[in-house]
């Protein structure tokens, strides 16, 4: 081959090109078109190999002609590769195109329920007087339920808690007070912490009573506890629970695992109804013994407090069962 016959070739290699790449509308198009002209055995390839046909002193020429030729075809297949991907974005954003005045999908934002909003708030307020949050279980043991807390097998007390029992010494627990047994039995004096949790009885459905509630117990166990620090601890919870319209009312009462026992009343000012929201008192020394400490060193106090009824105080609430009964348009209003 001469010199001006790889000259033709190679101009008409350029022409093939041009014909070929108007038409190139997709990646796959670019890829094919690339190996016919660039591929291992592609049009130009082959004609860098036809170099070696010519006379030594046209080589360098030739070499820089095949060069120039390849060099354009590498940058056009650039440009168009450049275009498709564009014209693609294009095409793709025509498709998703947006439009804002559809009416949008209207999904209901989901709540805690207000008795979690109130155990939540009042752990807040003993979290921040430096009490810990314990747990137990809600299936318990009569021990845990009533004996070591002093109420006997025979004990009158029992029937207060009317109990729904699964056989073999357990039950439901009827109230939180067992885990004060359980934490005690597991740590050494100082103890101050708070339980909340679910109970179980056997209680008619009225207006203030459920079988299933809710109840945070507290217990502080320490030397020199008096009951005015009992007193001094509930004012304190009351008032940063309800504020400053509501009024407060202790009077007597009888657990037989504390002594003295009191129960706590509230009303919002201006009404008529009191509304019992828990049972406290000093620890009972016998349930000190029981749990290893010793009553002379050491004396506590504790309270069982009712969520449901804290939250019936706050919200203004005359029925207990509507916490239960799921009623969308109630519980929206939290
Ligand atoms: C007393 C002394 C302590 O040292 C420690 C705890 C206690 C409280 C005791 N364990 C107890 O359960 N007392 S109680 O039967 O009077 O219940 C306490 C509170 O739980 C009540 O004041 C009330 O707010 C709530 N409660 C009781 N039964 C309920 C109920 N709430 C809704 N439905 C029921 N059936």
């Amino acid at each position: 081959m001469t010199l001006e016959e790889l000259s033709q070739k190679a101009h008409a290699l350029w022409r093939s090109w041009e014909e070929v790449s108007a038409n190139l509308a997709s990646p796959e198009d670019l890829e094919s078109v690339r190996i016919k002209f660039l591929g291992r055995r592609g049009m130009l390839t082959q004609l860098f190999s036809a170099l070696k046909e010519l006379p030594a002193s046209d080589r360098a020429e030739a070499g820089k002609i095949l060069n120039v030729l390849k060099e354009r075809i590498e940058s056009a297949l650039a440009e168009k590769r450049a275009l498709i991907a564009a014209q693609a974005r294009l095409a793709k954003l025509a498709r998703e195109r947006y439009d804002f005045s559809l009416p949008g999908k209207w999904r209901p934002l989901g709540k805690l329920h207000p008795l979690t909003q109130v155990r939540l708030e009042i752990e807040e307020i003993f979290l921040r007087l430096g009490f810990d949050v314990a747990s137990g279980p809600e299936i318990e043991t009569e021990y845990y339920n009533f004996e070591a807390l002093n109420i006997g097998a025979d004990h009158p007390a029992r029937d207060e808690w009317d109990s729904f029992y699964l056989g073999e010494g357990t039950l439901l627990r009827t109230h939180t007070s067992p885990v004060q047994i359980r934490v005690m039995r597991t740590r050494r004096p100082p103890v101050r912490i708070i339980c909340p949790g679910r109970c179980f009885r056997r209680d008619n459905p009225d207006a203030t009573h459920s079988p299933v509630f809710h109840q945070v117990e507290l217990l502080w166990v320490e030397r020199g506890l008096t009951f005015a620090h009992l007193k001094w601890v509930i004012g304190e919870f009351v008032r940063a629970f309800f504020g400053p319209g509501y009024e407060m009312r202790f009077s007597a009462d009888f657990f037989p695992f504390t002594e003295p026992s009191a129960q706590v009343h509230i009303r919002k000012k201006g009404t008529e109804k009191w509304l019992e929201i828990m049972g406290a008192g000093m620890v009972h020394p016998r349930v000190l013994e029981e749990v290893g400490y010793d009553p002379e060193e050491v004396t506590g106090f504790a309270f069982g407090l009712g969520i449901e009824r804290m939250a019936m105080l706050r919200y203004g609430i005359e029925d207990i069962r509507i916490f239960w009964q799921n009623d969308v348009r109630f519980l929206q209003q939290f």
